[in-house]
């Protein structure tokens, strides 16, 4: 872990040094509950590797995106929510609400959702 990733809240959740409600992890991903869930399903996707947005994700790994997107999408089967709708939102940079520099998929779902999002 390098200086950058040695104060980053995600990359202590993924080396376990923080706890969290892990729900699915992959080789290069991890699923874990919101702290303060907005929805029924309010799950949290994020890349192992440290990256601190989608943006710049896309640019450096499309495959880890990828992954990112499919763990979500294996999250959102498992919590039955797959059928009827979900949403997965990336918050990219502060004045989209951005408030963790780690790259992460917000899964909602379980309940109808508004457009457009606030
Ligand atoms: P964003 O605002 O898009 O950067 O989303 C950050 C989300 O992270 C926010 O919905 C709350 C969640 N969060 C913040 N701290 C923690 C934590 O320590 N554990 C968990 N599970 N979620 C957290």
């Amino acid at each position: 872990m390098d200086e950058s990733t040695a104060a980053c809240l995600f990359c202590k959740i993924v080396e376990k040094e923080i706890p969290a409600e892990i729900v699915r992890e992959s080789d290069t991903a991890l699923a874990f509950r919101d702290i303060n869930p907005q929805a029924p399903t309010h799950v949290l996707v994020v890349p192992k590797e440290h990256h601190p947005n989608a943006a710049e994700l896309a640019a450096a790994s499309p495959a880890l995106l990828a992954d990112v997107v499919a763990l979500a999408a294996e999250v959102a089967a498992e919590e039955g929510i797959d059928e009827a709708g979900y949403r997965i939102v990336f918050n990219t940079g502060a004045q989209a609400g951005q408030t963790v520099f780690h790259v992460h998929a917000h899964l909602l779902g379980g309940r109808a959702l508004q457009w457009p999002p606030g």
